[in-house]
């Protein structure tokens, strides 16, 4: 007779990364402050952390833990109904890089041929806005500046509401071929969404030293371009331009990266190319 034995009773306990991690992805029904007592967090129905603050929308910061890669970076939306919102250029990067610099050339550069119109971010002021309007870069009536509040980079990746709707409402008023949306500036932790933006610049410059491309964030892993700016500075602060180009390479398996003086014209016309051979492919339309 086989004798039986009792089975033992085995508990598996799986911890996931995420819970090691980012304790602070937990089932709770209470709220809790991020050191300002106004903020409020909550657990959303899609299991994110939200909170509102600085009189934004709610949005959450869901943690990156890596800066991903070229080849497997978002793919542009087959849904997109570019009659609804024209197709839409993000220029994203650090403080100061030459995104407002870049968005003024690219108006000057494409403003004779397409209907053009322009949101800038900025955290506090509307200062870029006004910058690309006194010198000229479209009428006035075509560009918006959003002030983002606390979390810039909430504004183009979780809570992208701010600009979408500037955005399409330029867009129908002017027929817009082409939007271009200026992020504010961040800290290398920041990329657009692919629900804004169709084609994703990444800008950095070489004034910060010729390590920035191995930093390696997810805008300058997986923009679709990068633009390493100031290159005029780049004797003046040591920068080695082959060693910039090497990383830019490894870093995005090889992507496109253009080396520009944005406000001597210098690259300009290959970041054009890049765009319009990306509005050609998305629209279906030639280029005029
Ligand atoms: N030397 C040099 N300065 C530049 C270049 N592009 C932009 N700048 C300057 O860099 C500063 C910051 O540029 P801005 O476009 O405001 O940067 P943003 O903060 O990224 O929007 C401005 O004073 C620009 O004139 C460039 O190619 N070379
Ligand atoms: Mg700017």
């Amino acid at each position: 007779m086989p004798m039986t034995m009792p089975m033992p009773m085995t508990i598996i306990i799986i911890v996931t990364t995420t819970m090691i991690i980012n304790s602070h992805h937990h089932d709770h029904d209470h709220d809790h402050t991020h050191g300002d007592s106004t903020t409020k967090s909550w657990v959303g129905p899609d299991g994110k952390v939200y909170h509102s603050h600085d009189g934004l929308a709610p949005h959450s910061h869901e943690p990156i833990y890596s800066p991903g890669y070229f080849s497997r970076r978002a793919p542009p939306l087959l849904t997109r109904d570019f009659n609804e919102r024209a197709f839409t250029v993000g220029i994203g990067g650090p403080v100061g890089t030459g995104k407002t610099a870049l968005m003024l050339a690219l108006c000057k550069f494409l403003r004779d041929k397409y209907s053009l119109a322009a949101v800038t971010n900025d955290i506090f002021t509307k200062e870029d806005g006004e910058f690309l309007v006194k010198n000229g870069a479209l009428p006035e009536e075509r560009i918006r500046a959003v002030e983002t509040g606390g979390c810039p980079h909430a504004a183009i990746r979780e809570d992208i509401s701010i600009n979408l709707g500037p955005l399409e409402e330029l867009s129908n008023l002017f027929k817009a071929d082409i939007l271009l949306c200026e992020s504010g500036g961040d800290n290398l932790a920041a990329n657009f969404s692919r629900e804004l933006a169709d084609y994703i610049i990444y800008i950095i410059d070489v004034s910060a030293g010729d390590k920035i491309p191995r930093k390696g964030g997810p805008g300058i892993t997986q923009a679709d371009l990068l633009v390493i700016n100031k290159t005029d500075l780049a004797p003046a602060v040591g920068a080695d331009l082959t060693v910039m180009e090497r990383d830019a390479l490894r870093m995005r398996d090889g992507g496109p990266f253009v080396f520009a003086q944005v406000k001597h014209g210098v690259g300009v016309e290959e970041i054009v190319n890049h765009v319009l051979q990306a509005w050609e492919l998305a629209t279906g339309k030639k280029r005029h």
